[in-house]
Formats: C-alpha cells, sequence, structure tokens
C-alpha cells in the first residue's frame, strides 16, 4: 500500500516512518509513504504557498495552485513508478481537517483496501477553497479538536490504516480484535508482579480457568463502555451472553434503578383545567410492555382514586393468574400464546394514590429517594436533553430515578415544580405535537435506553 502526503513539513513526519510497527512495514516494503511538497510546486523566487484572505480577516490562506500541482504530482509519481503495462488507479485524495467527516474504525479498514491514499496537510488558517473542489475526494477529521496543521491528523491515519495492511502486523487477525472494531472498549489489562502498591492482579486472571477468564472479561469490557462511552454502546448488539453478563454486573444496567410512572392526577384537561384522568387498559398493558422491553425496575400507575386502582389491581390479577389456572377457560384469549409474557410484562406495575407514595415504595427499596424526571410536551427553560440524562444514567447505573409521564394533556406545573428535572420535549420536526402518552413512553424509553446499532 501507498501513502502520499502533500506538506510543507516533510521532516515532520520521519519519526512515525523510522519507528515500530510503520517502520517495520517500510523496512519490509509492504508499505511506501511518499513526501511531496507544495514549495517544490511554486514559480516565485520565495517560494510562497500562502497568500491572504480574500475578504479579509486575521492570517493566511493556502494558495490554491502549488496545492493542486502537489497532489496531481502524487499520482504521476505512482503511475512513472507503476509496472509499464500496469494501469494504476487514481489515487483517493484526502484532506485533513476538522471540517471531515470523524474517522472511525470501520472506516479504517475500507481506507486499508486502497492501493494509494494522498493525505494532504493544510497549514495556516486554512486552505483555498477551490483545492477541495478540484482534487479532494473526502475530507476526515481524527477528532472534535484544531491542530497547527493536518500533518499530526495524517500521521494518526498512517499509523491506524497500515495496521490493517496484510503482513504489516503478526498475526493477520490481530488489527480486529481490539477495542471499537466492535465498539466496546477493551477489558483491563495485568502483567507481573502479581502485587504493585497493595493493588493486585484480579484473582480470577491468576486462576487459569480460561471460561471464567474470558466471560470476566467480556463483563469488564461492558462495564467500561457503558461508564465511559455509554454512546458506544448505544451501537453494540448485545448477544444472550452479553445481556446476560451485563445484568449480572453490579449496578451494570442503567435501567436497574428506574422507573416510570403514568400520572392521572395532577393533570390538564383540553381546557387546561387540572382533572384526575381515568385509568385505561390500553396505556396500562402498552407501556407495561415498554417498561418490561427496556428492563425498567417498575410502573407505577398514579391514580388518587382507589375504585381506578382496585381496576388496575383486577386487571393485573387476571393476567397474572398462571396459564389454565382458575378462571382461565379454554379459548380464552388469555390462555392463548402470548399470556404468559404478558404477566412477565405486568409483574412490574403498581398501583399508588400520589406521586408521593411511588417515592415512597422506590426508597424503601434503594435506601434512598429516586431523582424524579418530569416530562412534558412543551418545551419549558433549562430542559434536560436526551443525551445528557443517557450519560448521567449510564454513568450511575442502579441510582434511583423516577420518570413521571402525564395522560390526558399532559402534567399539571404545580407537579412538574416538585420534580428535580424536566426533560426536554419529544419533537418531530413538524409543528404537530400530539404523540399519545403511550408512544411518547416508548420513544422516551428508547432514547435512553434503546439499542443503536442496526
Ligand atoms: C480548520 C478548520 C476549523 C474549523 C472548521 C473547518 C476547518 N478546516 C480547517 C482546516 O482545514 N485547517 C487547515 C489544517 C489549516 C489549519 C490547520 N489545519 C488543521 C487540521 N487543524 N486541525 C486539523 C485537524 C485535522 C484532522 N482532525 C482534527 C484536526
Amino acid at each position: 500500500m501507498r501513502f502520499t502526503v502533500v506538506t510543507i513539513f516533510p521532516e515532520m513526519l520521519a519519526p512515525v516512518l523510522t519507528t515500530g510497527v510503520v517502520g517495520r512495514a517500510i523496512q519490509a516494503g509492504t508499505l511506501s509513504v511518499h513526501m511531496i511538497d507544495p514549495r517544490d510546486f511554486t514559480s516565485d523566487r520565495h517560494r510562497t504557498v500562502d497568500d491572504s484572505p480574500y475578504g479579509g480577516g486575521p492570517g493566511m490562506v493556502m494558495k490554491v495552485e502549488p496545492l493542486v500541482a502537489a497532489i496531481e504530482a502524487a499520482a504521476e509519481a505512482a503511475a512513472a513508478e507503476a509496472e509499464p503495462a500496469g494501469e494504476p488507479e487514481r489515487p483517493h485524495r484526502v484532506l485533513m481537517s476538522p471540517a471531515g467527516r470523524a474517522l472511525t474504525q470501520e472506516r479504517v479498514r475500507e481506507l486499508a483496501a486502497l492501493a494509494h491514499i494522498v493525505l494532504v496537510c493544510g497549514r495556516y488558517e486554512g486552505v483555498d477553497e477551490r483545492v477541495v473542489e478540484l482534487a479532494i475526494d473526502e475530507q476526515i477529521s481524527i477528532g472534535d479538536f484544531v491542530l497547527s496543521g493536518g500533518e499530526v491528523a495524517a500521521m494518526a491515519v498512517i499509523d491506524a490504516v497500515a495496521r490493517y495492511v496484510p503482513g504489516v502486523l503478526g498475526e493477520a487477525a490481530s488489527a480486529d480484535e481490539e477495542s471499537f472494531s466492535e465498539a466496546l472498549l477493551e477489558y483491563p489489562h495485568y502483567t507481573r508482579p502479581a502485587s504493585f502498591r497493595g493493588l493486585d492482579v484480579p484473582e480470577v486472571l491468576q486462576s487459569g480457568h480460561h471460561e471464567r477468564i474470558r466471560t470476566w472479561r467480556r463483563q469488564q469490557a461492558l462495564a467500561r463502555t457503558s461508564a465511559r462511552r455509554p454512546d458506544l454502546l448505544a451501537r453494540h448488539l448485545f448477544g444472550d451472553e452479553d445481556r446476560r453478563l451485563w445484568a449480572g454486573l453490579p449496578g451494570g444496567d442503567p435501567a436497574a434503578g428506574v422507573y416510570l410512572a403514568l400520572v392521572h392526577y395532577p393533570v390538564y384537561d383540553r381546557g387546561r383545567r387540572v382533572v384526575t384522568s381515568a385509568i385505561t387498559n390500553l396505556d396500562l398493558h402498552d407501556i407495561a410492555r415498554s417498561t418490561a422491553t427496556y428492563g425498567l425496575a417498575g410502573y407505577f400507575v398514579v391514580t388518587p382514586v382507589a375504585a381506578q386502582r382496585d381496576k388496575v389491581a383486577r386487571i393485573l390479577s387476571v393476567w397474572r393468574r398462571p396459564e389454565g389456572g382458575e378462571g382461565a377457560r379454554p379459548g380464552d384469549n388469555r390462555t392463548q400464546p402470548g399470556a404468559d409474557n404478558r404477566a412477565e410484562a405486568l409483574s412490574g406495575v403498581e398501583a399508588v394514590a400520589d406521586v408521593a407514595a411511588a417515592r415512597a415504595a422506590i426508597e424503601a427499596r434503594h435506601g434512598r429517594p429516586p431523582r424524579v424526571v418530569a416530562t412534558s410536551a412543551r418545551a419549558g427553560a433549562g430542559a434536560l436533553d436526551y443525551d445528557t440524562l443517557r450519560a448521567r444514567l449510564h454513568a450511575h447505573p442502579g441510582a434511583p430515578v423516577l420518570l413521571l409521564l402525564g395522560t390526558g394533556w399532559g402534567l399539571a406545573d404545580e407537579l412538574v415544580a416538585t420534580a428535580d428535572d424536566l426533560l426536554a420535549p419529544v419533537c418531530g420536526r413538524t409543528a404537530f405535537n400530539h404523540l399519545s402518552v403511550r408512544s411518547a413512553a416508548a420513544v422516551i424509553l428508547d432514547r435512553l435506553f434503546g439499542q443503536r446499532g442496526s
């Protein structure tokens, strides 16, 4: 594989190209890295590569003519070196820029399949936009920060891509085994001594029990990713083993302390009067399925009307009855397939008189009161956004949290005022904003706990 780096500071690259894995690959001839200096494509006495910006402003801009000539020379040099008969592929031309697409391990793997990549490094305040239009196929960023030039970013690309070039790493498979290829962070590593300054190597690693070591490492990877990079974990596809290992972690599951309360009082009616709404079968069942699917710790149905709570209890007792048990007749739909998993979904449901009772029940179970997060379909000042709450839940797995959802026309302000946070509304891209509470619950749970993988 061939790289050409277009840079006015070619000497910057030398250490990377002579050291370690990349250095050895170049020595062995599996990888070649060439430099082209845009100054060699100037025609004035001062070899000028920059000029002041049109429209004014601070700093200088890299001129279009030397840079485009240097990029074109990269292809010509490769063609001249190729076998006379072989028609060389046009190189892939990349500009290193913080405005580019963020580099991922997946893109690294794709780049490694290319025969020739030209990495263009800007300096000063930026490059003339016509360089991008005429001579660049793709812009790549290595992160959301600004460097003083593209060279350090280009070195990162060479290092990451080289690891996938056949023959560069010892074993062909090892580039893929590490972090990110699987969207999980790596498990912790240890080597001798077994004890250092009072810190011991985990016993399991010294046990020689390969299966226990494998599952411990997997569990550590899941726990670390959950705590440090919930964004990565969201894209991780959990297999049955991962689900089991993750749930088995002490507080590893971010939904383990989270409860949802469906509030029937105090809520608004269509005229913004504070009322008590009626329990509905559909809300009870559908939200129970959602809370069970996303692994919540429980679902409170909140109503001050005792007869309504009795109705909930009656519905629950019917569905929780073991299949074929007393009162279930052949042909009843509750003896149909699916009846038992509906019982499972409803097992976390509890009817309570008010939010205070839900708080008390959670405090009794967790030893501390929950943080209460209200939801609203109307935007509120200082509302908590979903990424922030998601990160917070993943960083404090098992911490008690109570999500309040209002029926009718939404939670009354007097109840929202008692909550610790107000969650941002679920918004589509239209002015129409009338999700059912069942749909809002599903969207909110998916944003907080859902897997985003395909
Ligand atoms: C800088 C810039 C800032 C905001 C939005 C777009 C931008 N593009 C550039 C740019 O192309 N800058 C040139 C290269 C000239 C100044 C130094 N350059 C640079 C590249 N700084 N930081 C990078 C970089 C490249 C890849 N990943 C992270 C940062």
